[in-house]
């Protein structure tokens, strides 16, 4: 039995102007070829399908278009988790149109923990998959008290008469985060420890978009396409083999369909750091030009973007310092790629110097009002 694991696709996302749906695309394309050319089973989508709660309505078209491609072109099974930036209801609204494609998805936490559990036979192999799809301390603990992580182990232990594998969407063990990702603060767990999960043969996890290794069988795929220029590590699926009750996993990559460029760079070396730049990928290369300035030089970034056309590339974002006034730039060096928590914190230091760290409970409550403002629109 094979299985792939993939996660954090974020369908919708932009990145400032630029449109992230023909690299998806590109993905999905070869995703649907590795399905047929490496025989898989199962494909996990360990959640974050969409980019927000309310994806726009041509996100939801590639998605469905892909998984009508993976219904007819391949005999693979789908399972599907809800991620924290996806709404658990909207994914799971057409399910029993999905059930007959071999579709299951998992948006809400049920309270009947079996609806969790799922058991596939392939070739003679047999493995029991549990599927927990992001989720609130109220799900996990509707009378409002008790301890959460007690609550969880309910819902992952089973006693155990075949390999077993966890597809959960949140965070696990010592992890090394992208920087994009959201803390999970309202699922009543920081991060769930190592412990808890290891009786699994496979944990296929999904949150952090950095592929990384959190103990020996459990894993982040990481997300498929670099969602920030800092995103330098290249991309990959997981592919775990079953045999003879044994599971073995490996990496796979994916090809990458844009590459994004940071240059760093100062007013004498820009030229040729840029010559030396290759566009390498289908689609058009993008780059941050990083600029170190000792005066505005009026111009200059039409000069960059002209240059980098020639080289078949483009400009999409441009950061000037000014080396005598580095210091009160360089704090707003990233705003556009920083998370609201991070903004907060941000806005925290200018508003209150003396102290400039954020006080725990105070950031505790941001958090929590963020995690409801995401989600507002799939409670209603
Ligand atoms: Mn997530």
């Amino acid at each position: 039995m094979r299985i792939l694991h993939t996660s954090d696709w974020h369908l919708g996302k932009r990145l400032f102007k630029l449109d992230r749906g023909p690299e998806h695309q590109h993905f999905l394309n070869w995703l649907i070829q590795t399905l047929i050319e490496k025989k898989i089973d199962v494909l996990l989508i360990a959640g974050d399908v969409f980019d927000v709660p309310t994806p726009p309505h041509q996100s939801l078209e590639v998605f469905y278009e892909f998984l009508h491609r993976v219904s007819t072109e391949t005999k693979t099974e789908t399972f599907i988790i809800a991620g924290n930036h996806d709404s658990g209801l909207l994914l799971e609204a057409p399910s029993k149109l999905l059930s007959p494609h071999r579709i299951k998805v998992w948006g809400k936490l049920s309270p009947n923990h079996e609806d969790h559990w799922i058991k596939i036979e392939k070739e003679g192999e047999v493995l029991e998959i549990c599927a927990i799809p992001f989720f609130r301390s109220y799900e996990l603990l509707p009378q409002g008290e008790g301890d959460a992580l007690v609550a969880l182990k309910k819902y992952v232990t089973k006693i155990k008469t075949h390999p077993q594998l966890l597809m959960l969407h949140h965070l696990a063990g010592m992890y090394e985060a992208a920087g994009s990702e959201q803390v999970i603060s309202l699922s009543g767990v920081e991060s769930i420890p190592v412990e808890v999960i290891k009786s699994f043969d496979y944990v296929a996890l999904g949150h952090i978009h950095k592929p990384q290794k959190i103990s020996d069988q459990s894993y982040y795929s990481g997300s498929p396409i670099p969602l920030r220029f800092s995103e330098t590590k290249s991309k990959s699926v997981i592919i775990i083999e079953l045999k003879n009750g044994k599971m073995n996993s490996e990496l796979l990559s994916i090809p990458l369909s844009r590459a994004l460029h940071i240059l760093k760079v100062s007013e004498s070396d820009w030229k040729a750091k840029m010559a030396a730049l290759e566009a390498k990928t289908p689609l058009t290369s993008m780059v941050e030009v990083q600029i170190t300035l000792t005066a505005p030089r009026v111009g200059l970034i039409d000069e960059i973007k002209d240059q980098l056309e020639k080289q078949g590339m483009e400009l999409l974002s441009y950061l000037p310092f000014y080396s005598q006034a580095e210091r009160s730039e360089k704090r707003h060096e990233k705003l556009f790629e920083l998370s609201p928590l991070e903004l907060f914190e941000e806005f925290y230091k200018t508003k209150y110097p003396d102290s400039p760290e954020v006080p725990h409970e105070l950031k505790d409550d941001f958090k929590n009002l963020l995690e409801k403002a995401r989600h507002a629109t799939s409670q209603t």
